[in-house]
């Protein structure tokens, strides 16, 4: 199984937040591949929704120190 979420994430003022971010989603289990754009300060996820949910990735956004706004 595999689903595609877009996050808007706040509080990134740097691609080194963006960085950080996509490497703690990449890290995560259950996440197949993740990229954070820091000029549109979203982030795409492909994930298993067997495995993690849409607020299991907010978590994992708000223990790297950022905040996922809402979903699309
Ligand atoms: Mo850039 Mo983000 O130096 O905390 S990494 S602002």
């Amino acid at each position: 199984e595999k689903e595609r979420v877009t996050l808007d994430i706040g509080g990134m003022t740097c691609a080194g937040c963006a960085a950080t971010v996509e490497k703690a989603l990449k890290g995560t289990e259950g996440v197949y591949e993740a990229n954070v754009n820091i000029a549109t300060e979203k982030g795409t996820v492909e994930y298993d929704p067997s495995i993690l949910t849409k607020n299991d990735l907010k978590k994992v956004v708000a223990n790297s120190g950022y905040e996922v706004i809402g979903f699309e």
